[in-house]
C-alpha cells in the first residue's frame, strides 16, 4: 500500500481505525522478529552423487549422497517426484487419496549411469547428480529440473529451498494463480504470497488475491503443468528463452522456484491443454458446478445500504426491462459490519425482502468476511471461543488470540486449517440462509489485517492446526482462502443438501474450483485495468479455476462511458458477469452512462440471456473435463506459435472467438484466427485462419467469431433450447456438445453430442446415438458449401 492508498483507506475506515493500524503493524513486525531470520547461519545442501536405486510401484526411489529422490507415474499419467522423502500427502491442492501408481512404469538403469521411468505420456530421466529430465514419447524434452539446494538453519527449522528448471526455448509460460500481468508471464519474479494489494491493482501489482504454484508451460514440444505442492511464502523467478535462428544455439527459457520451506515435491501433467487441464483437475478436484442462475447477469455496489436502494436498483432493471439475475449485498448491510448479522434499521425485513426479490427472479448472494469482531455480546465471537479446547480463533505461540484490524475494529480470526473450526463456522451460513441469501462471496480472506506498513496480514508466527499437525502462519497463509471455501461450501451443503452451493472467494490456492469460483478483486477503472481482470480469467482458468470474472467498470473511480461499455460488453462474456464498485466510487448501473450506453449494453445482457445455455454446457464441461469456459487463442492449437502470443482475445467454448474491445476510441480491430473457416456472427462474414483479419467493432457489440460447424445451444425466441448451427465449410464437417440444465440440484446431466455436416447445399444436423434424431429447432447460420 503506498501513501496515497493509505490516505484513502484511513478515509475509508476512519482516523481512529487509521491509529489502531499503525499500532497493528508494529504489533506484527514485533511478532515477527521471532521467527528465524531467513539469512540467519545456515548450511547449504544439494544432493550430491547417485548412489543406488530402488525400484517401487510407478517407479522407484534414487538414492543420492545427500537427499533421495521419489519419482512416481500415476494411472492418468501424471508424474510425481519429490526429494527428501516428501510424499504426496497430506496436501491441500489434492482433496483424497493420491493417485494410484501405474504398476506399468518401472525404474530401470540409463545409458549415461542414470535411472529413467519410462511410461505412456512421459519419460523421466534422472542424471547422476540429481537433474530430472521430463521427456515426451517422442524424446524431446519438454522440462529439466536442474538439481536442487537447501540452506537448513543452523539451529533446525525450515529449510528454505531453490530449484531452476530449463524448459525449450520457444517456451511461454502462464499460470501462478491469477496474475495481473498475465495471461502470458514475461521474464520476472512473481511472488507466491496472497495478498490484497490495498484498494486497487492494475497490471503492475504484483502478487494479488489468489497465487499459487501452478505453472502451464506451452511450447512446439507439447503443452506441460508443473505444480509444486508447497504452500508456504515462495517466488517463481521466469526468463523466456531465445531462439538460435537455425544456428543451433537456443538458449532455453529458465525457471527458478525458491520457497521459504514446506516440501520440495511436484506433480506434472503432459499432453495437449484439454488433456493437461483433465489431468489437473483429476488431481486436484473437479470444478464446482454453479447453479445456473449464477451464469446470469448480476450486479453489486459496496454501498447499497438499505432495503430501499436495493428496490430501487431491482426496479431500475425490470423498468427498462433488463435481464438481472443476482443482486450481491456487501458489507455494508451488516450491523456494524460484523459478519453474520444485518441492520435491522436500514434492512428491516430482508427474508421477505429477500422472498419478493427471488419471485422476481432476482437471487441474492451475501459477502462474507472471515475476521470476526473480538468483543463479547458479538455471537460469532462467544460461540466460536466454545469451539474445542483452544477456541476456533489463530492464537499467537504464547497462547493469545491474534489480533487484526479489520471493517468491524478489532478482530480475530478463525483458523480455518482446524476441521473443527470449519464445521463450526460452516453451520453459521444457517444464518446467512435464513436471511433468505442463495449464495456467498467471500472477501479479505487472504486474510487482511489493516496495516499502515508491511504485509497487511497475520504474523508470519500465528499458530494453525494444519489439519492437526500443527504450524505457523508461514505455511498456512496461502491456504487460509481455501480452507475458509471448504469451511463455507461444505457448510451450506449440509445446509442444504439438495441445493449446489453458490460460492466464490477472493483467495485462494491451488484446488479452489471445488468449493467454487473467484472474481479480480478490486481492480482499478481504466484501460489496463480491463486488460488485467481479462489475464485473471484466463490465467485461473489455466490452474484449474474456471468460474471467474472481474468487477465491470472497474472497483474505483468513474470509468468514461466507453470504458464502461467496453468492459460491460468482455464481462457479458466471461463466466462470473457482475458489475461492482467501491462505496465511493461512480455509478455501475446500466442506465447511468446516458441512452446510447443503456441500448448497448442492454445488447450485450441479452446477448449473455440468449447464450445461457452455452455457459449452461461450458459449465457441465469444466466440472466433467477440468476445460475452462474461457480459454486462450491457443488453446486447440497450441503449436501455432502467434496464437501463443495473443492475449486480447479468447475462445469461449470450443465454437466462439471473443474479441474485445480494450482501447479508447477503437471502431475495429485486428483478430488472430486459428485454422479454418471463422463467421462474424454480426455480419456473416466469412473469414479463413490462420491468419489475421480486421474486423468491425462498432461501439454497438464486440466482434465474437462463431467456428464454422459449430452447434451451440441457444434460447430461442419462446425462451425453449435452440441449436444455433454455423455452416461448415465445403468438404468439412462440425459439431458440438449441449448440457441442459437439469436444475439447481445434483440430477446427473446428459452430455448430448450432434454433428453438422453438408449434403446436397444443406447443412444437416444430427444427435449421435439417437438416430440421429434432433429434439430441438434448428437455426442454420452461414454460408453452406461456400469456398
Ligand atoms: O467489502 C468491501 C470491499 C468489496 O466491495 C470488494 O469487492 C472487495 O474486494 N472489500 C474488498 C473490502 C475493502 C476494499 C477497499
Amino acid at each position: 500500500m503506498d501513501g496515497r492508498d493509505l490516505v484513502r483507506s484511513v478515509k475509508m475506515v476512519g482516523s481512529v481505525q487509521g491509529l489502531r493500524m499503525v499500532r497493528a503493524a508494529w504489533r506484527r513486525q514485533r511478532a515477527d522478529a521471532r521467527i528465524p531470520a531467513p539469512r540467519g547461519a545456515e548450511r547449504a545442501r544439494v544432493p550430491g552423487l547417485l548412489v543406488s536405486a530402488e525400484p517401487g510401484p510407478g517407479g522407484g526411489v534414487v538414492k543420492f549422497a545427500r537427499s533421495e529422490l521419489l519419482i512416481r507415474v500415476s494411472v492418468g499419467g501424471a508424474v510425481f517426484w519429490s526429494w527428501d522423502g516428501a510424499e504426496p500427502l497430506p496436501s491441500y491442492a489434492l482433496p483424497g487419496a493420491a493417485p494410484e501408481p501405474d504398476p506399468r512404469a518401472v525404474l530401470e538403469p540409463d545409458k549415461n549411469g542414470g535411472w529413467q521411468v519410462v511410461s505412456e505420456r512421459l519419460t523421466v530421466v534422472v542424471s547422476r547428480h540429481g537433474a530430472v529430465e521430463l521427456r515426451t514419447p517422442g524424446g524431446v524434452v519438454l522440462r529439466r529440473e536442474l538439481p536442487p539446494r537447501w540452506w537448513e538453519p543452523v539451529g533446525g527449522g525450515a529449510a528454505r529451498w531453490v530449484q531452476r528448471s530449463e524448459v525449450p526455448a520457444d517456451a511461454r509460460f502462464f499460470g501462478l494463480g491469477g496474475r495481473a500481468g498475465g495471461p502470458r508471464l514475461r521474464g520476472g519474479t512473481y511472488r507466491l504470497w496472497n495478498t490484497d494489494p490495498g484498494g486497487r491493482f492494475g497490471p503492475g501489482d504484483d502478487p494479488l488475491y489468489l497465487t499459487m504454484p501452478v505453472q502451464v508451460v506451452v511450447s512446439d514440444a507439447g503443452t506441460h503443468l508443473a505444480f509444486h505442492d508447497n504452500t508456504w511464502a515462495g517466488r517463481v523467478t521466469l526468463r523466456e528463452g531465445e531462439e538460435g535462428a537455425g544456428s543451433g544455439h537456443d538458449r532455453p527459457g529458465t525457471c527458478e522456484v525458491r520457497m521459504e520451506g514446506g516440501p520440495l515435491r511436484c506433480w506434472v501433467v503432459a499432453g495437449t491443454p484439454a488433456r493437461v487441464l483433465q489431468g489437473w483437475t483429476a488431481l486436484s478436484g473437479a470444478p464446482a458446478l454453479p447453479p445456473s442462475w449464477a451464469l446470469g447477469p448480476q450486479h453489486a455496489r459496496w454501498g447499497f445500504g438499505s432495503e430501499a436502494e436495493v428496490r430501487r436498483i431491482v426496479a431500475g432493471y425490470r423498468e427498462r426491462g433488463l435481464p438481472l439475475s443476482v443482486l450481491h449485498l456487501d458489507i455494508d448491510h451488516f450491523d456494524a459490519h460484523r459478519v453474520f448479522t444485518v441492520d435491522r434499521e436500514r434492512f428491516p425485513d430482508l427474508p421477505g425482502l429477500a422472498k419478493e426479490l427471488r419471485e422476481d427472479g432476482v437471487r441474492l448472494v451475501s459477502i462474507v468476511d472471515p475476521a470476526v469482531k473480538a468483543s463479547a455480546g458479538n455471537a460469532v465471537f462467544d460461540s466460536g471461543r466454545e469451539v474445542g479446547d483452544a477456541g476456533a480463533f489463530v492464537r499467537d505461540p504464547r497462547g493469545r488470540p491474534v489480533l487484526g484490524e479489520v471493517w468491524p475494529g478489532e478482530c480475530v480470526y478463525p483458523d480455518f486449517t482446524d476441521p473443527l473450526v470449519r464445521e463450526w463456522w460452516g453451520a453459521l451460513y444457517e444464518e446467512r440462509l435464513s436471511q433468505g441469501f442463495s449464495g456467498v462471496w467471500h472477501d479479505m480472506n487472504e486474510p487482511v489485517a489493516f496495516s499502515a506498513f508491511g504485509d497487511p496480514s497475520l504474523p508470519r508466527s500465528a499458530r494453525h492446526a494444519l489439519e492437526g499437525r500443527g504450524g505457523d502462519h508461514r505455511e498456512a497463509h496461502n491456504v487460509y482462502g481455501l480452507a475458509m471455501a471448504r469451511a463455507g461450501y461444505e457448510g451450506l451443503l449440509r445446509l442444504r443438501p439438495q441445493e449446489r452451493p453458490f460460492l466464490f472467494s477472493r483467495s485462494g490456492w491451488a484446488g479452489m474450483q471445488r468449493y467454487g469460483g473467484t472474481w479480480s478483486g478490486d481492480v482499478a477503472t481504466g484501460w489496463p485495468g480491463m486488460r488485467a481482470s481479462l489475464a485473471l480469467v484466463l490465467g485461473l482458468g489455466l490452474c484449474g479455476v474456471p468460474y471467474s470474472g472481474p468487477d465491470v467498470g472497474g472497483f474505483d473511480g468513474f470509468p468514461s462511458p466507453e470504458l464502461y461499455l467496453r468492459w460491460f460488453q468482455l464481462g457479458a462474456y466471461l463466466p462470473l458477469f457482475r458489475t461492482h464498485a467501491a462505496i465511493d466510487a461512480g455509478r455501475r448501473e446500466p442506465w447511468e452512462f446516458g441512452p446510447e450506453v443503456l441500448a448497448h449494453a442492454r445488447a450485450a445482457l441479452e446477448e449473455r440471456e440468449r447464450l445461457r445455455p452455452y455457459f449452461v454446457t461450458l459449465a457441465q464441461l469444466a466440472r466433467l473435463t477440468g476445460a475452462p469456459y474461457v480459454r486462450p487463442m491457443w488453446w486447440g492449437a497450441s503449436a501455432d506459435r502467434a496464437l501463443r502470443e495473443c492475449e486480447d482475445a479468447f475462445l469461449l467454448g470450443d465454437s466462439l472467438l471473443v474479441a474485445p474491445v480494450m482501447e479508447h476510441g477503437a471502431d475495429r480491430r485486428a483478430v488472430r484466427l486459428p485454422r479454418g473457416r471463422w463467421y462474424d456472427t454480426a455480419t456473416g462474414a466469412a473469414y479463413e485462419g490462420p491468419g489475421q483479419v480486421l474486423v468491425d467493432a462498432p461501439l454497438s457489440r464486440i466482434p465474437v467469431l462463431a467456428r464454422a460447424g459449430a452447434v451451440i445451444p441457444v434460447r430461442g425466441g419462446d425462451g425453449g433450447l435452440e441449436l444455433e448451427v454455423w455452416a461448415p465449410a465445403a468438404g468439412r464437417s462440425g459439431g458440438g456438445l449441449v448440457v441442459r440444465d437439469a436444475g439447481d440440484g445434483w440430477a446427473r446431466a446428459e452430455v448430448e453430442r450432434y454433428t453438422s455436416r453438408v449434403a446436397d447445399g444443406r447443412v444437416v444436423v444430427e444427435r449421435e446415438g439417437e438416430e440421429g434424431r434432433v429434439a430441438y429447432p434448428v437455426r442454420v447460420r452461414g454460408l453452406p458449401g461456400q469456398r
